[in-house]
């Protein structure tokens, strides 16, 4: 466990960028506190200092007026915009497939779930006035390469994903301005999307009239183009496309499978559900296997981009070893499925099991 500014004691898999993992019992409660929301950066010059007086947020590109638009001017020139979603990243769980991919082996832990207040892009957009023609909008951040060779961190949406009116630029998450670690002081978010795509110290945003190319949108971040296909390592994917939507997951958060549970007591097995923003229609646990599975109680949806808690009093008979299964069931019915893998190890999605030892 380390200490980073803001941050309370997270765990650190790569410290040039920092990456820090949220510890799972944090994700006992509805939102995830700043200090201890997960941070991850891809270039190792990130900014840790920043004058909010002369920074500009720069609109340019297809646009009948480019904008240098102060801090300020987001908060009084804009109607204030506010939504809960959950930020979780690509390669959330990653530490978990197996076989192993490459990559930075995450636990459950890289994911949280905020109130994010700003301004819709659609707004700023409006305001700048997008020319016809225009196709995809490209946002960057102030981090930097420290060789000229590393592709700069841009990512890039379609015009109308951009202008749906709910990607908002936040300025404020769960209440306060982001910390700097999370990208202050301005963040892209995404809503239903995963966290690739939600620039961080967000400070340029073009307008471009035709597709764009960069690294992180056509080399890196890539997934099967058809979801249902299965990758193993000796039969890859030949056609792949950007990651996107998230996908349907669920997890355990308690109990802490390194402790053992008492036999005959109530035992409370709690964990999270989550998706793109079709909704959680139920979550179930299975002590056999996967032959029969037991409803969960969910909690109450705190919006549809949100996480959705379940919880479920267990009381185990008798003393042994039990396998835990877990599956949630989405709004349309479709139902997290046994495996899922793939090179990169993205979108973990498929069904997850806890050893719990009964004594
Ligand atoms: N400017 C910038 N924004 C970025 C990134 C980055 O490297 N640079 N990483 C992205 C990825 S992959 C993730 S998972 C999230 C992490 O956001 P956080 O550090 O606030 O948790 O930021 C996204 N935005
Ligand atoms: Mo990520």
């Amino acid at each position: 466990m380390v200490k980073y500014p803001e941050k309370g004691e997270m765990q650190l898999l790569t410290d040039r960028p920092p990456q820090l993992e949220t510890p799972l019992n944090i994700f006992r409660q509805d939102f995830t506190p700043n200090e201890y929301f997960f941070v991850r950066w891809h270039l190792s010059q990130i900014v840790t200092k920043i004058d909010v007086d002369t920074f500009r947020l720069y609109i340019g590109g297809a646009v009948d007026k480019p904008l240098a638009l102060s801090m300020n001017d987001l908060k009084t020139k804009f109607a204030a915009d506010s939504i809960v979603a959950l930020a979780i990243c690509s390669g959330n769980s990653r530490g978990t497939f197996n076989p192993k991919v490459p990559g930075t082996q995450w636990g459950n832990g890289a994911m949280g779930n905020a109130r994010w207040k700003g301004v819709k892009l659609k707004d700023i957009l409006a305001m700048a006035g997008v020319k016809p023609g225009a196709l995809n909008v490209t946002f960057q951040g102030l981090d930097r390469a420290p060789l000229a060779g590393t592709p700069a961190f841009v990512k890039s949406l379609d015009i109308g994903h951009a202008i749906d009116g709910e990607v908002m630029v936040a300025y404020e998450m769960n209440g306060q301005p982001l910390p700097m670690l999370n990208g202050y002081p301005l963040k892209l978010v995404v809503p239903g999307w995963y966290a690739t795509y939600w620039v961080g110290s967000l400070s340029n945003i073009n307008v471009l009239t035709d597709t764009f190319h960069g690294f992180w949108m056509t080399k890196a971040y890539q997934v099967t183009k058809d979801p249902a296909l299965n990758e193993s390592p000796d039969s890859l994917a030949k056609t792949t496309v950007p990651i996107s939507n998230i996908n349907l997951h669920s997890i355990f958060v308690e109990p802490d499978a390194t402790q053992p549970v008492n036999a005959g007591k109530q035992c409370l097995i709690e964990g999270l559900a989550f998706n793109d923003g079709t909704g959680i229609q139920k979550v179930e646990l299975s002590f056999d296997d996967g032959k029969t599975w037991n409803e969960t109680r969910l909690n109450p949806e705190l919006g549809k981009y949100s996480w959705r808690r379940w919880k479920y009093d267990w009381v185990p008979g008798a003393a042994g070893m039990y396998h835990l299964c877990v599956r949630a069931t989405d709004n349309n019915g479709h139902t997290q499925g046994n495996k899922q893998w793939n090179r990169s190890g993205y979108g973990r999605g498929f069904i997850e099991h806890l050893d719990v030892n009964v004594k």
